[in-house]
Order: structure tokens, then C-alpha cells, then sequence
């Protein structure tokens, strides 16, 4: 079956479902074409922290009632190394800047109810997604759904599909430049329904035993990381063992709070450095996690789809309404510059409170020495709040 739209998006995480959002605003067709079922996506357990940035994108897209209504704002974040607790005043320090805490499930579920409201086309279950003819003025989009072959001819294509997605992998390796680094621990990560320890900031923790992480959905919804080992299986930690780790990271008295009870979602996540150059290549454009990643330690990954995300809907509409080539010519450049600094800061961070399999003797005094500057030096902590909350567009 042959169909045609004027932007194709693939992938129906959140950047392809905003991107399709802020498109339609602007009155302009897309269909979103996903792997996967709308339960899988929505089963995805990942990142909880936004911008302010990302909250206003929301709003400016119509879906922006519920995180305004049930996102917890957070003003500071913590900081426990040595054994005790250290709070950074991120809205201070920002001259009033916060973060909120609403997870990517929620998010995406928002932007796939108002797509389904709106009767706007998402293809699940898309199988053998292809993309062609992005270097000429017509590309074509193929996918198979239920054993029936489908085309879609557009004036574009957003590549939204992720790290492992097709878009990326269908640029002639010649015409695209990767910087990878990849660290060599990963993140177990625990979901469960119990009391945030920490309600009203986020912990990040460095210990001699590892990384540790406090986060939250809601107040009776709590998200927990630990740093572990790269082989480490899931099976192999049982909710005790976790809770336990959980606590031998912490300083006293959090870890005495920690209120524990069964995980409902428990994962292993690798922790990578990625950024492809240029994000554009012809008439295809890569948008979130297709075009980079970041290790989560900075909170930065969903963000950084969201701003790629409203550069990318500014230039079509540009296109469309102006008949202007200005945005679609500097998307990748203006993007990129962006994303360098939260790859900056999502390494830095990563660096700075991870244990490394050559953390002892040097490094480890200088991780000790950059800890107790950060805290006791107003220069360094609004260095570190200012990338937090998420430096100007
Ligand atoms: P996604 O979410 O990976 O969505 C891509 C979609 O494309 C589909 N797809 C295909 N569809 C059709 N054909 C193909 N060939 C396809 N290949 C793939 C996939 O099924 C999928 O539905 O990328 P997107 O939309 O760019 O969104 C990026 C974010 O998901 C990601 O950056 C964040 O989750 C990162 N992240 C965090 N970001 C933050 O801003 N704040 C956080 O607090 C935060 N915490 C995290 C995180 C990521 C984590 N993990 C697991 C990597 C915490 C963790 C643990
Ligand atoms: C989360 O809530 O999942 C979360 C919070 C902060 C991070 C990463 C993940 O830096």
C-alpha cells in the first residue's frame, strides 16, 4: 500500500511523539512508524528528571496539564560522599531555576493519549522499517505491518528510533563521524512503591562500595540506582541484597530512612558516551538517542531529545510556512553545540562520582578534593546547578 505525508517519523519514543505533536500544531501531516507495541514503550522504565525547558516544550505542545499538576519540583540536589550529606541550592544558585521529577512513562503515555485523541497515525508493530532516498527530493519510508508491504512517500524523514534504531544505520558510514566511550560499570536500577527517602531533593552518592542513586516518581513511588559490576545479571540481586547496597552507600542517617518494600521493575543498564556527526544527511534528520547518548548521571539524555526535538520542529515549520531552508541548514550544527555541553557535564559528573576500576591511590584523592571544592565554593557548585537545571537554548 502506497501512502504519503510530509514527515515521516521513526520511532515513537518520546522525541518521535513529540516531534509528531509540535508538527501537527503547525498543521503539518507526519506518521510515526514504532517497532514495538505501545505497551512495550510504555513499559520502559528510564529517566524521571526534567528540565524546565522540557516542562515548557510540553506545555507548548498541549500535553503540558499533567506534569504541571503531578511533577515534583525540586529546588536542590544532595550530594553524600565521606559519609555525609552535602546540599547544593540549585535554585539559588540558578537564580531560580528547578528541575521536576515525572518519569519518561508518564511523559510518553501524555504525548500517545493526545496523538490517539487527535486520530493522528502511529504505526505499532512496524516491521522492517527502511528508509531511502534521503539524499535526493523524495524519500520513501517501507515497513511491513501484519504481512502487508506499506509505503510512504515524504518530503522528510526524522529518525527517532534510538541508539539501535535503522536511521542512523542507513547513512553511508563515510558520511557520518561516531565518538563513543564507553564505562566499564553499569546502573541496577530499582523501581518500587514506597516513600521517597528524599522527597525534596535528588541524591547522588559516592562511596568507597560504588555509586548510588535517589530518586523518586511520586511520593509513594521511589526510584533507586546502584552502580554494579558490567556483568552483573539481575537475577542475582534479590530486593534485599539491593536495599542493603542501597544503605551501605548512603550516610547514616538516609539510610536509616530508606523504606523498603518489593521492586516492580528492576534493571541493568550499560552506561555509554555517544555522539554521531552531523545529524542531518540530506533530506534525513536523527533526533534524541539516534544521534547521541549520555551516561545518566546528569539527568541530561531525555532532555537533550526534547531540545534536538524543538530545533527540528522550528526548522520544518520554517520550511513550511517561510519556505525558508535556514533551520533545516543549521538543525544539526545548533543542536550539536548543545548537546557537546551536556555530554560534558553527563561525563564530568560520571567521573566524579563512580567508582573506577583505577580509582585508588590518585585518582581517588582527587575525586576527594574536586567533592570538597565543589560543596564549599560558590564558583563550582552554580558550575554544576547551572548545567543541571540545563543551560540556555
Ligand atoms: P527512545 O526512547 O529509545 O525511543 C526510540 C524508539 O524508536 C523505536 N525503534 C524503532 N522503530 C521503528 N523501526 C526501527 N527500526 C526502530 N528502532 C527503534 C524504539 O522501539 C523506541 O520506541 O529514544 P528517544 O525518543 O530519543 O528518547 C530518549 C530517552 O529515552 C533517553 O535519552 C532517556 O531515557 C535517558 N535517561 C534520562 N534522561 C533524562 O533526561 N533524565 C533522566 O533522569 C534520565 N534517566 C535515562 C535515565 C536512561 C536510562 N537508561 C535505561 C538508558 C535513566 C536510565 C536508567
Ligand atoms: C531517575 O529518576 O530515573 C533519574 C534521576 C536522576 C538521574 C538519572 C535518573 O541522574
Amino acid at each position: 500500500m502506497k501512502t504519503r505525508t510530509q514527515v515521516a517519523i521513526i520511532g515513537a519514543g518520546p522525541s518521535g511523539l513529540l516531534l509528531g505533536q509540535l508538527l501537527h500544531k503547525a498543521g503539518i501531516d507526519n506518521i510515526i512508524l514504532e517497532r514495538q507495541s505501545g505497551e512495550y514503550v510504555l513499559g520502559r522504565i528510564r529517566a524521571g528528571i526534567l528540565e524546565q525547558v522540557t516542562v515548557d516544550l510540553l506545555k507548548e505542545a498541549g500535553v503540558g496539564e499533567r506534569v504541571q499538576r503531578e511533577g515534583v519540583v525540586h529546588h536542590s540536589i544532595e550530594l553524600v560522599f565521606a559519609g555525609s550529606r552535602h546540599p547544593i541550592d540549585v535554585h539559588g544558585l540558578t537564580g531560580g531555576k528547578v528541575v521536576t521529577a515525572y518519569g519518561q512513562t508518564e511523559l510518553t503515555r501524555d504525548l500517545m493519549d493526545a496523538r490517539q485523541a487527535q486520530g493522528l497515525a502511529t504505526v505499532y508493530e512496524a516491521a522492517d522499517v527502511s528508509v531511502h532516498g534521503f539524499d535526493g527530493a523524495q524519500p520513501v519510508v517501507r515497513y511491513r505491518k501484519d504481512g502487508v508491504e506499506h509505503e510512504v512517500q515524504c518530503d522528510f524523514i526524522a529518525g527517532c528510533d534510538g541508539f539501535h534504531g535503522v536511521c542512523r544505520a542507513s547513512v553511508p558510514k563515510g558520511a557520518i563521524t561516531e565518538y563513543e566511550k564507553v564505562y566499564p560499570f553499569g546502573w541496577l536500577g530499582v523501581l518500587a512503591d514506597v516513600p521517597p527517602v528524599s522527597p525534596h531533593a535528588i541524591v547522588y552518592g559516592n562511596s568507597d562500595r560504588g555509586f548510588s542513586l535517589c530518586s523518586m516518581r511520586s511520593m509513594t513511588r521511589s526510584r533507586y540506582y546502584v552502580q554494579c559490576p558490567l556483568e552483573d545479571k539481575v537475577e542475582e540481586w534479590s530486593d534485599q541484597r539491593f536495599w542493603d547496597e542501597l544503605r551501605s552507600r548512603l550516610d547514616p542517617e538516609l539510610a536509616a530512612r530508606v523504606v523498603t518494600g518489593p521492586s516492580i521493575e528492576k534493571s541493568i543498564a550499560p552506561l555509554r558516551s555517544f555522539v554521531a556527526e552531523p545529524m542531518r544527511f540530506g533530506r534525513l534528520f536523527l533526533a534524541g538517542d539516534a544521534a547521541h547518548i549520555v551516561p545518566p548521571t546528569g539527568a541530561k539524555g531525555l532532555n537533550l531529545a526534547a531540545t534536538d526535538v524543538k530545533y527540528l520542529a522550528g526548522a520544518f515549520i520554517e520550511h513550511y510556512a517561510e519556505n525558508s531552508a535556514a533551520g533545516i541548514d543549521t538543525y544539526s550544527q545548533r543542536a550539536l553545540r548543545r548537546i557537546w555541553k551536556a555530554e560534558r557535564f553527563s561525563w564530568w559528573l560520571t567521573n566524579l562520582m563512580h567508582r573506577f576500576p583505577d580509582t585508588q591511590g590518585f585518582g581517588q584523592r582527587m575525586q576527594e578534593a574536586e567533592l570538597d571544592y565543589l560543596v564549599n565554593s560558590k564558583a563550582a557548585s552554580t558550575a554544576l546547578a547551572e548545567n543541571y537545571v540545563g543551560l540556555p537554548l
